[in-house]
């Protein structure tokens, strides 16, 4: 399937990179021979991945100071979605979307299923938004959503949810990630506890209409848009209202939703323990919630969650995890942002998988501290460009996925057509 992208295309811009390519390759695999690895499952692993799109990432960004629209960027969730499939005809591994209602919203649900499958994206899991007021909204969220002190705005957040769910299952989505704004800015503002349990009570009514073979996944973050307290502000609160809730519902990991300095992998460790770990939103930060792109800043972090996800496979303690990236490109295309963050995604993912984990094991026994940082170190640098390139090349995708995207001047040629309104649009997207 490659409808965004002409496959010849893609064939005639691989021709400059084969030769060295191979050598490289060649390199790789004589390197990797050593260490007893099997080349063929590495690559199934890496043809296996998937990355679902965030349908607002393809949008350019903002922040509250100001936002800077990109050439040709797409209006609509249509638009959306033929970006999502330049993405995937150059890396084949990011071959759904995740829509957020109702920004996404659309008249007809089906035929924006059809559309996306002419391209060859399906939907992931399906995202609601209570954390803005939308035109010909009854009542405000500006004190909250699924926490309000007030039932009927409570019940209006709940009934978004199920209107959510209901496009989802026309979309053939399989889920809902729920995230809330909800909190407060000052002292005394909220009670604690009573927003807890208008959550939980919340979260009850929507979980109900949840088909049988959905997931509900919920989204902690510790500030942001409520500087003082927030409701959902951490993975403890998460795991304990998906346990109050029941088994379809999971916490989801957004790494940008954490304290400077917290140790991610450990909570990944620990909710995999508990089993409850549903999923992840991929960016990097520097500072907060800074939805960079994944990768960019900390890929040695992205590494070491991967080790746990990887051993966690291995140990068979999860089975399945839902993966998205959730980054917003104030400065770049979009589409690049995401070129490339896949390729960070699925570099960290297979060095990862180089690491021997029975050696660790053997290791950590021995106590052998320098030891095991050798070991993970020694997987992280490897290159693992070649054979990731090489996979690309050999499922019709591109070996070097933005040097090919830029050569199509695919976001010129959309602005011909994509004509923006000149709106100065404030805020973040
Ligand atoms: C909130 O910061 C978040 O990470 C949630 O996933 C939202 O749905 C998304 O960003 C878009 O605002
Ligand atoms: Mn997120």
């Amino acid at each position: 399937m490659f409808k965004a992208v002409d496959k010849n295309k893609i064939f005639d811009s691989n021709k400059k990179f084969l030769n060295n390519l191979n050598k490289d390759y060649d390199y790789f695999c004589e390197k990797v021979s050593r260490l007893n690895i099997d080349i063929k499952a590495l690559k199934k692993k890496i043809s296996s991945l998937n990355l679902a799109l965030p349908s607002w990432g393809l949008g350019t960004g903002g922040t509250r100071f100001g936002r800077f629209p990109g050439l040709g960027e797409p209006r609509n969730i249509f638009e959306k979605i033929e970006d999502c499939g330049v993405v995937n005809d150059l890396v084949g591994i990011a071959s759904s979307v995740s829509p957020h209602f109702p920004w996404d919203n659309v008249e007809d649900y089906k035929a924006l299923k059809d559309h996306a499958t002419s391209y060859g994206i399906k939907f992931d899991v399906v995202n609601s938004n209570s954390f803005q007021d939308q035109i010909n909204q009854k009542y405000s969220y500006k004190f909250g959503s699924l926490t309000n002190p007030d039932k009927s705005i409570r019940q209006q957040a709940v009934e978004l949810n199920i209107e959510c769910i209901n496009k989802g299952k026309t979309l053939g989505s399989k889920g809902l990630t729920v995230w809330i704004a909800d909190g407060g800015n000052f002292p005394g503002q909220q009670n604690f506890s009573k927003a807890l349990s208008y959550y939980i009570e919340s979260m009850q009514k929507i979980y109900k209409f949840l088909p049988k073979d959905w997931k509900i996944l919920l989204e902690h973050k510790p500030y942001e848009p409520s500087f003082y307290s927030t409701v959902i502000n951490d993975w403890g609160t998460s795991y304990i209202c998906a346990k109050e809730l029941g088994e379809k519902a999971m916490c989801l990991v957004d790494l940008g939703h954490h304290l400077p300095n917290t140790n991610i992998e450990m909570i990944v460790s620990r909710l995999i323990d508990l089993k409850k770990l549903g999923g992840f939103h991929f960016n990097d930060s520097k500072f907060g919630d800074d939805d960079l792109d994944t990768g960019s800043i900390n890929p040695y972090e992205l590494f070491l969650i991967f080790n746990e996800i990887v051993c966690a496979f291995d140990q068979k303690k999860i089975s399945n995890m839902s993966y998205m990236i959730d980054q917003s490109h104030n400065v770049t295309d979009p589409i690049e942002s995401l070129l490339q963050s896949s390729n960070e995604i699925i570099s960290a993912y297979i060095k990862s998988l180089l690491v021997d984990q029975k050696k660790l094991t053997n290791l950590q026994k021995e106590n052998d501290i320098i030891g095991a940082n050798i070991l993970l170190k020694q997987a992280f640098n490897t290159g693992v460009s070649a054979l990731i390139n090489k996979t690309r090349y050999e499922n019709n995708n591109a070996i070097e996925p933005i040097y090919t995207y830029r050569e199509l001047n695919y976001k010129k040629e959309k602005s011909k057509i994509r004509i923006q309104n000149k709106k100065n649009n404030p805020g973040i997207v």
